[in-house]
């Protein structure tokens, strides 16, 4: 169970993030954070007490908070973005986080992690081989995570820009799997529930205390999520789809 999140609210630099999605259009900043205040009642209606950063003009991705740490039970690391624009983003959170947790880690250039690229499913964490994501950064974390009584292994991967873009544990050994994840032997032993390339957008959705929220507009997510026996709460993040981040990279989930 989580007890804890992180949010920050979007500045209004954020209709410069990074995108590969132009096609969408331009973020816009009023309705961003209409829904990013729902995103944060989602989050508390699932029991979870959300400290809430303030905006960060500096840094146009840095909503997208869950990319810049991975918080475990044990340890929190901090990550070093393979976006360079993102790098700094790590200072700012460092700041967030040296205040609530006495043992932080840190992965070291020349490694590269963004921690939409990894997947906690108990002790173990997948860890997404992506153009942000570097074998450097991988085994360093590995190491790290060893070294606090937990294992991780490496994902390659092809077309997705995160592993949790096309990835999702629900607990209860249940993966939501969608596009170049599925059939994938690594996750055979899971149970799973298959999102269309229609819908690869709910791909990326977030158990929270037995519930589970996803993008809202993907009816076909929802029917197969809904009758694996989750309750699932549904919010709009359309305006973040424009930058490519989805539900989970919007919180630390802790
Ligand atoms: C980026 O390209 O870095 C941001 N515009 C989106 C980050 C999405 N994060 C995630 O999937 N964990």
């Amino acid at each position: 169970m989580f007890s804890s999140a992180i949010v920050r609210i979007p500045g209004k630099s954020l209709i410069d993030g990074l995108t590969d999605s132009k096609h969408l259009g331009v973020p816009d900043y009023a309705n961003a954070i209409n829904q990013h205040k729902s995103y944060i009642e989602a989050l508390q209606f699932c029991g979870l007490e959300v400290t809430i950063l303030e905006p960060c003009e500096e840094y146009p991705d840095s909503t997208f908070v869950e990319d810049v740490a991975l918080i475990t039970p044990r340890c929190a690391i901090i990550t070093r973005p393979g976006a360079e624009s993102r790098r700094g983003e790590v200072e700012k959170i460092i700041s967030v986080l040296e205040t609530q947790f006495n043992n932080l880690e840190a992965i070291e250039a020349p490694g590269t992690i963004e921690a939409g690229d990894i997947m906690m499913v108990g002790s173990h964490y997948y860890i997404g081989l992506s153009d942000r994501t570097n074998i450097q950064g991988a085994k360093q974390l590995i190491n790290l995570l060893e070294k606090h009584g937990y294992t991780g292994s490496t994902v390659n991967l092809k077309d997705v820009l995160h592993l949790k873009t096309g990835l999702s544990y629900l607990e209860n050994n249940m993966l939501v799997v969608c596009g170049e994840f599925i059939s994938d032997p690594i996750f055979s032993e899971f149970e799973q529930i298959e999102i269309p390339q229609s819908e690869s957008y709910a791909a990326n959705s977030i158990w929270v205390n037995d519930n589970v929220i996803i993008p809202s507009g993907y009816p076909v997510a929802k029917d197969k999520i809904s009758a694996s026996g989750y309750n699932v709460l549904e919010v709009d993040v359309s305006e973040f789809k424009k930058l490519d981040g989805g539900l989970s990279c919007l919180s630390l989930r802790y």
